[in-house]
């Protein structure tokens, strides 16, 4: 052998070798504050990893919005930008339509069933259609009941939330089931929506507990009126740029490090909307219980919309029958 080419031979293998043993950090977004479930859960994830890759790989939590809204964030993710994203689903609607019968009102009857079908073959169904979307869907994270907060008038029944202004995620879902509730929704993201309250430019909008108190929303719109609509989860993805860098032994260490960070999530969660309810009640909100039928009783629309393909119709009718 030429010394040439057994020097370039030993140049290749210290190449390779460095290459395996070389420490990469992947960034992953949140627009949460520190504290936050889903952004220590997150965290918690790249513990795992890093422990089962003998610190080859990381993951740094880039949280409270500072990669930008969850739909910019979803767009630099799937461009490889952005290596992991944890998104509420309602964001993914347009792109991911099997996302969308997540999110519709009052389709799961309690915490336990949305678990028994996102923990199933539906939930991973869903996740393995964001891949021809350039993204991996990685894990379901709860996110708890979302109710209505509004400034000035309190919502105690249907009729009150007609003509009113309302934020809602960007999402086509979100947009119709506003509608069909009789309010005028206004679309735009969670960061935006403090100045939007303060100033008028909304009446109210609608968080789960944690949201509400962590976004300090509760601090200007303090009637919350628990409809708990949806159980909409949030659903953590990755890059298909990044993930296709990963050795396989490294994606299965991902998936298993993903599954493990979902019960540690579910566990900070059940806390903190604990320790929020008793914050923003704290605060003074001024918490109101409704008839939730009557708000149900309004919904079908948004099904007739939304449910319309055979495809999507399976999958309600799966979801529903989820004992
Ligand atoms: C929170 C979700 C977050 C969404 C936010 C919203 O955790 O991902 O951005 O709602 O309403 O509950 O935009």
């Amino acid at each position: 052998m030429k010394l040439t080419k057994l020097l370039g031979l030993a140049f290749g293998l210290a190449l390779g070798a460095t290459a395996a043993n070389a420490q990469v950090t992947l960034r992953s977004a949140d627009i949460h504050p520190d504290g936050y479930p889903t952004v220590d859960a997150v965290k918690y994830m790249g513990e795992l990893v890093s422990q089962r890759t003998n610190g080859r790989i990381k993951i740094q939590v880039m949280n409270n919005s500072v990669l930008g809204g969850e739909k910019d964030t979803i767009e630099q993710t799937r461009f490889g930008v952005i290596d992991m994203n944890r998104v509420n689903a309602a964001p993914f609607n347009n792109l991911v339509p099997q996302t969308t019968v997540l999110g519709l009102p009052f389709l799961f009857r309690s915490t336990e069933h949305m678990h028994k079908v996102v923990d199933g073959p539906i939930g991973d169904e869903i996740l393995k259609a964001f891949e021809p979307h350039g993204l991996i869907g990685l894990a379901y994270y709860d996110s708890g009941a979302r109710s209505f907060y509004t400034t000035k008038k309190p919502i105690t029944k249907l009729a009150d939330l007609k003509g009113m202004k309302i934020r809602v995620q960007q999402s086509d879902l979100w947009i119709a089931m506003m509608q069909a509730f009789g309010a005028n929704p206004t679309p735009m993201p969670m960061g935006e929506v403090y100045s939007s309250l303060e100033t008028g430019v909304v009446d109210g909008a609608e968080n789960n507990w944690p949201s509400y108190e962590s976004a300090r929303h509760y601090e200007i719109a303090k009637n919350y009126t628990l409809t708990e609509h949806s159980l909409n989860p949030e659903i953590l993805v990755m890059s298909k740029i990044s993930w296709d860098k990963l050795t396989p032994e490294d994606q299965k260490i991902f998936r298993q490090a993903a599954k493990d960070s979902v019960v540690k999530m579910r566990e900070l969660w059940t806390a903190r909307e604990k320790t929020s309810e008793a914050k923003v009640r704290a605060g003074g909100a001024n918490v109101i219980k409704v008839n939730k039928d009557e708000f149900s009783a309004v919904m079908k629309p948004v099904y007739d919309k939304f449910v319309t393909d055979p495809k999507q119709k399976a999958l309600l009718e799966q979801i529903q029958a989820v004992k």
